[in-house]
């Protein structure tokens, strides 16, 4: 396939630099990973009544996602079937249909093409529009979170999240009020490889007492020991990183969740009240998950970090650049001041000018632009922190790797990748279900 050795390698432990370079592997993701996997598209709360659209990407398509009379969501790309242009160009609206601005064909709010200008004298009669509307993609919700699929035989959502909910149930239903969304999402363009990101969010707990030292510094609180890595700090027991079969992860630090957060209060005040709740419904491991703070990505491209609360999709443009869009995740029944506290906190940390955001910013970039160098491209890189120190767990499911500052969740994350990038379709995929697990060795470490 493509011509490059050894894209990763069999334990996910190290990776060709091409798959942050090259085109073709880009083309191939493109098919093989964005268009077969579902991907985020917005939450209930983005869009609460009957009309009520948004517009976002799947990839580099553009879609519409649109609140159906009954209720239920549904999504279209939104490209006109007749000579192809953009059907919708706002971001959000409530709309009773949606009109091209090219020669004016009309569009329900399902999707499906209501009205043709001329249609009698100019089409004569001869135009089957029930086969004309726009392109249906097939949407799913979990808890409130609404997520689209461009393949017909990919496995449900709730198959495809599959043992993660038993980790996203603890927050994204919690108490009982679950989590939603604040939009609309801050938008910015960031040069870099899209998988640059999403690896940081799934398993990168080194690079925050480095990359962020000085942020931390400011901010104080539980993380200000990780800065530098101060030798004082007992980074084996702060937490864990959990990988799942299909590549989403995350790394916790144990009672962390508000620690990003300067102006705190209402936040940490929710999380100590509902807490008790969580442990009765959920048990006491994910009591604890509850109040940690969580590095997480939904393979392949929507991240968020729990407790500081932004929740982001990278969206590829090409394989060296990417639109972030940054939403605040709050709890849908804290009250309105808690939820703007969270949401200012969030901002100022993660919104595109955040202070730990910006950190981030020219690593990723870096990481990406100097692969442009034939001989530099040619190397590998290398993610084997943890291996062996990790392995199936009594209580969590999926592979638990031993400290939060380790790389299992991002070998996860490379061996789901490679596993989509080789599968011809989704039943190769579901062939590997009771294998998946077998490159992480040490069956008895817990
Ligand atoms: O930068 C991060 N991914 C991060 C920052 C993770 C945990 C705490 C703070
Ligand atoms: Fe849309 Fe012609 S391209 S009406
Ligand atoms: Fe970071």
């Amino acid at each position: 396939m493509l011509g490059i050795p050894n894209l990763v390698d069999n334990v996910a432990s190290n990776q060709s630099r091409e798959i942050f370079w090259d085109k073709d592997v880009y083309n191939l993701e493109l098919e093989r990973i964005f268009a077969r996997s579902w991907l985020f598209l917005g939450h209930e709360s983005l869009l609460p009544k009957p009309g009520d659209f948004i517009t976002t990407y799947m990839a580099e398509d553009k879609v519409i996602l649109s609140h159906q009379q009954d209720g239920s969501f549904r999504a279209f790309i939104n490209s006109c079937t007749h000579r192809g242009n953009q059907i919708c160009h706002a971001d959000s609206g409530n709309a009773k249909a949606f009109v091209c601005n090219y020669h004016g064909w009309v569009y329900g709010q399902d999707g499906s093409l209501v009205d043709v200008p001329l249609e009698t004298r100019c089409y004569h009669g001869q135009l089957d529009k029930a086969k004309l509307g726009a392109k249906h993609i097939r949407v799913e919700t979990y808890k409130g979170f609404i997520f689209g699929c461009g393949d017909a035989d990919a496995p449900s959502l709730e198959e495809y999240l599959g043992e993660f909910r038993w980790y996203l149930d603890t927050i994204w239903e919690g108490a009982g009020g679950g989590l939603e969304l604040l939009g609309p999402p801050m938008k910015s363009i960031l040069a870099c490889n899209w998988k640059v990101p999403a690896e940081n969010f799934v398993g990168d707990g080194y690079h925050v007492g480095w990359t962020h030292a000085g942020a931390l510094m400011q901010v104080g609180g539980e993380l200000a020991g990780l800065a530098g890595n101060r030798a004082d700090m007992p980074f084996e027991k702060l937490g864990f990183q959990f990988t799942t079969r299909h590549g989403h992860g995350f790394g916790v630090i144990n009672n962390a969740a508000p620690a990003i957060h300067v102006k705190r209060d209402g936040w940490a005040k929710y999380l100590a009240d509902t807490r008790a709740e969580v442990g009765r419904k959920f048990g006491p491991e994910r009591e604890e998950l509850y109040v940690g703070h969580w590095n997480c990505s939904l393979f392949p491209s929507c991240s968020f970090l729990y407790g500081t609360n932004t929740f982001k999709v990278w969206h590829p443009r090409g394989p060296h650049e990417i639109e972030v869009w940054t939403y605040t995740m709050v709890p849908r029944d804290a009250d309105a001041e808690t939820k703007s506290m969270i949401q200012r906190e969030a901002t100022r940390s993660f919104g595109t000018a955040g202070t730990l955001e910006s950190d981030d910013g020219e690593n990723m970039s870096s990481s990406t632009f100097v692969n442009r160098g034939t001989i530099t491209r040619n190397g590998r890189i290398s993610s084997s922190m943890g291996v062996g120190f990790e392995g199936p767990h009594p209580v969590f499911p999926g592979i638990v790797g031993s400290s939060f500052i380790g790389e299992t969740s991002h070998r996860g994350f490379y061996r789901f990748w490679k596993e989509m990038l080789d599968a011809p379709d989704w039943k190769a995929v579901k062939a590997n279900d009771d294998t998946w697990d077998s490159m992480f060795t040490n069956r008895n470490y817990w």
